[in-house]
Formats: structure tokens, sequence, C-alpha cells
């Protein structure tokens, strides 16, 4: 073999070697904007469920008209599946397909979301239903689940928005949302229809994407503060609470004004998912989901996430 040719594919074989396994960034999805994750772990699979920022700047408002998935193996690799969910498939709905959430029930697949209703003033909570993580969905009320009227303890239209639901392990599943008061519901075994009151809670400076998980022995409420927000959590050993308020968890996201967030664990590690607008371009109305890892010390209290650029690494 010729002296050149025969450096030129060691060359080559050398850098093949040395080169780095696949790396994570954030945020962990460039192609499309993608705000508010939710997350849900299934066998070896995340599902990563966002809205879509389609605002041209960052000067106006929100525009968004569907919900997105993506799924991965590793953290890394995200497949993207489309939107198998937009407002058109809620009928009763008028605009905002702002922040969900997605849990499974009974071998079927339940997303709730926040939208702008048509008839009754102010935002509300649908719910849609599918035999499969990635959809097809479908409304599965024909109307909203929560409408603002239901809750007429605060002056503004917005306050029923951001729905978590979460199914503990009896098998019990929660409905948790709000804007400025939180509040949370039981949910019958059919996943669209409450199985109670509607209950407030108290918590400091909330703003609003409550979020709840369990983990160990404790059960965490995580929220958005302040405005620009930053992610306070509290922690409590019933589901119903009292919640202690133990702090901050996460610090503003750079230049996004909101803060949104999931959290998981996946293969032995913990992840925060969340959003910023970290894509040329992007900020507060024009968001991208990012992941980095979630640290929790012996005593079951959090660590404060370090934001990256350069992700988590791949699990498998
Ligand atoms: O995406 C619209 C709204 O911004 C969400 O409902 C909030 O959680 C905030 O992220």
């Amino acid at each position: 073999m010729n002296k050149r040719l025969n450096g030129g594919l060691a060359g080559l074989l050398i850098s093949v070697l040395l080169a780095p396994a696949a790396l994570a960034a954030n945020p962990a999805i460039t192609d499309v904007l993608t705000a508010d994750p939710a997350a849900l772990v299934h066998g070896d699979t995340v599902y990563l469920y966002t809205g879509h920022d389609e605002a041209k700047d960052n000067k106006s408002f929100y525009k968004m008209n569907r919900w997105l998935v993506f799924s991965s193996k590793d953290m890394v690799h995200w497949k993207n599946h489309g939107s198998p969910l937009s407002l058109k498939d809620f009928k009763w709905a008028k605009s905002d397909a702002w922040a969900g959430d997605v849990a499974e029930k009974n071998g079927k697949y339940y997303w709730y979301v926040t939208v702008r209703h048509r008839d009754i003033n102010g935002f509300a909570i649908g719910v849609a239903v599918s035999d499969s993580p990635t959809g097809p969905f479908h409304d599965a009320l024909g109307k909203a689940l929560i409408t603002n009227d239901m809750t007429t303890d605060t002056d503004i239209d917005w306050d029923d928005l951001d729905p978590r639901v979460f199914v503990d392990d009896d098998g019990q599943a929660y409905l948790f949302w709000g804007n400025t008061k939180p509040r949370y519901a039981r949910l019958k075994d059919n996943m669209v229809e409450l199985d109670g009151p509607i209950h407030s809670l108290d918590l400091p400076n909330f703003t609003e994407a409550i979020y709840v998980h369990k983990h160990d022995d404790y059960y965490y409420l995580t929220y958005s503060t302040g405005f620009p927000e930053k992610t306070a959590y509290a922690m409590s050993k019933s589901i119903e609470g009292p919640w202690e308020y133990k702090g901050i968890l996460n610090e503003l996201a750079g230049n996004s004004n909101t803060n949104h967030h999931a959290i998981i664990d996946f293969k032995g590690h913990s992840y925060f998912v969340y959003h910023n607008g970290g894509t040329p371009k992007g900020g507060s109305f024009r968001r991208s989901v990012c992941i980095d890892d979630l640290h929790y010390n012996p005593d079951g209290t959090l660590q404060r996430v370090v934001m990256t650029s350069e992700g988590v690494d791949p699990v498998n």
C-alpha cells in the first residue's frame, strides 16, 4: 500500500476511534421550537411532550396552536413524532395551545392541556386520550374538564392553566394546576372526571407551572415562582400535604421569562427538563427544551439545578 494512502487510512481510523460518542447539548431539540416540557417514562423510552412556539420574534406574545411529541431511549437522541394533538382537536377551544402533561392509566395515555375556551371566558383544561404514547390523540370528553367559572376565587381569567397529572403508587390520580393560586383535585379512575372538590394550596410566591413527583419516600412539589420565573420546591410525606417549602431549585432560565419544567427518573438517573430561549433568535416566546441532571441529597432535599450548555450524558 502506498505510504500516503496508508497514513490517510490510519489517520481516519485513529480519528474514528478517538471521536467522542454522540454528545448531548442544550437545547436538546433544535429542529423545531419546543416549550413547556412534560415527560413520561414508559419501559426503556422517555416520551417528551411539548408546546410549539411559532412566534416570529420575542417582541409580542405566544403564538401556539399545537403540541409535539418526541421520544428517546438514551436522553440524547430524540425522535420527532410530529404533532398528534392540536387546538383543532378540541372543538370548544378558541386559541392558545399552552402547557400540558401526560399520564398512563389502564393502558391508555391521557394528555391534559391548557387552551382558551371559546364560550366560557378564560383559560380551561381539556383532556385527550390515545392508545399509544405517540398518538393519535382525540378529545376524551368533547368539553373542558376545568373551566374558569369553576374557580371563582381569583379575579384573573388565566388562573386555570398548566395541568400536571400525577398517578400515585396506589393508582389514585391527581390533577394539579393553576396560575397565581395552586389547586388540585382527585381524578376518578376514568381520568376524565374530578372525584371530589377542588382544593387550594398555600405556596410562597406561586406563579404557575406546578409539578408533583415522588422519589423514594418523599413527594416533591415544584413550581414557577416570581416573574421572570425561577423554580421553587416544597416536600411532603403525603400527596395531600402539608408541604414544607425548601427554597429555589432552579434559577432564571437564561433569556426566557418562564421556567416551565418536568422531573423524571430514567435508567438510574434523575433529570430536570425545562426550557430556555437558547436557539438563535430564541427568547421568551421562542423557547427550546433543555435537559440537565437533577441530584438528591441523602436527606431527600434537592440540589440546585446546574443549567449547562453540554446537557446530559447518554444512558443505556
Ligand atoms: O407557554 C405558555 C405559558 O408559559 C405556560 O402555560 C406557562 O407555564 C409558561 O411557560
